[in-house]
């Protein structure tokens, strides 16, 4: 299997993450992908690729424009508030929330900082739109690659994705990676794509891009919303909206879950994409269930992604495989690689 990779994701580079008060280093770190790549090189697993450039059509398709302005001028803007500010991550500390508007864009950049994202602890810096932008081009890659009849493909996205919706950040991610995948393969010709996101956290941004399309299917294992991080989407009842309603499915389960568990809500979302009728498949393959975690809740062990990879192969349909989270650095390699070689 292909892996796209590009060495740009190590220009973000946070400093920094709003954590219980303080400001504590960032666990979604450079080394994470660098260790992903050795692993696959020591294995010999594939071609590494760079990713095509592709343009901001293809981007546009899940991003707001106003939002890709914002984040595409981030850094310059942040910067001419205070020379100073160079040496510093931007962070957000004013949101939106219930009663205020988003319709009117504020001229103050802190203001926009806040429309724009969700959360305290997703840092912004000078490489971040470099980054993020050629990330995406590593899942629209490997998308593209499936529509040359590649049967599977890897994007070693950085920085991840999944919490990204169409016009906001946080959760460590800017530019939906798994969601830009699936909307290429749907540009480019397959009627009905489904998105399984395996990450210890509920992909709320993919959700949010898709909840109201039949096109679309998006299923999710996570931590229960009701304890875990993001906290204020992910339950179970959440199922479509008008013409998606059917087409999203969340599965929820308790902090402490093993890979039994685990593997029980895997055979439901595997069973609920048979029946939408998928013709491919984007995962996105968070790997922060590693009981080694040290900011997630599940206990799965190194040789379950391997069980994982088998199982996710044994669908038969062309996938994507799209690089999320997973913070405990020295297994991130061995717990992702697990699963792509599992698959091939
Ligand atoms: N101190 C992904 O896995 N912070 N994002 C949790 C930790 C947010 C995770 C608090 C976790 C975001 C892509
Ligand atoms: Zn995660």
């Amino acid at each position: 299997m292909k892996t796209f990779f590009n060495a740009l994701h190590a220009r973000h580079q946070g400093q920094f993450e709003m954590f219980r008060g303080a400001l504590v280093p960032c666990h979604e770190v450079p080394a994470r992908a660098d260790h992903v790549l050795a692993e696959l090189q020591r294995r010999q697993l594939g071609e590494v690729c760079a990713p095509t450039a592709f343009g901001v059509e293809a981007i546009t398709r899940v991003h707001s424009p106003r939002y890709l302005q914002f984040l595409e001028g981030a850094w310059d803007e942040w910067v001419a508030l205070d020379p100073a500010n160079a040496g510093k991550d931007a962070l957000p500390s004013v949101w939106p929330t219930r009663t205020f508007r988003t319709d009117v864009l504020p001229a103050n950049f802190a203001a926009r900082m806040g429309l724009f994202s969700f959360d305290a602890g997703t840092p912004l810096m000078a490489g971040t739109w470099a980054a993020a932008r050629a990330g995406a081009d590593c899942a629209l890659s490997a998308a593209q690659a499936l529509v040359e009849g590649d049967r599977a493909a890897f994007a070693l996205s950085r920085p991840p994705g999944h919490h990204a919706s169409a016009d906001f950040f946080g959760g460590y991610c800017f530019l939906n990676n798994a969601a830009l995948a699936a909307e290429h393969l749907r540009a480019c010709g397959l009627d009905r794509v489904a998105v399984l996101d395996v990450d210890y956290h509920h992909g709320n941004g993919t959700q949010a891009i898709f909840y109201q399309r039949p096109d679309v299917f998006f299923a999710s294992i996570h931590g229960d919303p009701r304890t875990e991080y993001p906290f204020f989407l992910g339950y179970a009842d959440e199922t479509g909206a008008g013409a998606g309603q059917g087409a999203n499915l969340n599965l929820p389960l308790p902090r402490g879950s093993d890979f039994a568990r685990w593997s029980e809500a895997l055979e439901t979302a595997l069973a609920a994409i048979r029946l939408f009728g998928a013709q491919a498949l984007v995962i996105s393959l968070g790997v922060d269930t590693f009981a080694g975690d040290p900011i997630s809740g599940f206990t799965l062990q190194s040789d379950d992604y391997l069980r994982m990879g088998e199982r996710l192969a044994r669908m038969g349909l062309p996938t994507v495989l799209v690089f999320e989270g997973g913070y405990a650095v020295a297994e991130v390699g061995v717990n992702a690689v697990n699963v792509v070689q599992a698959f091939v």
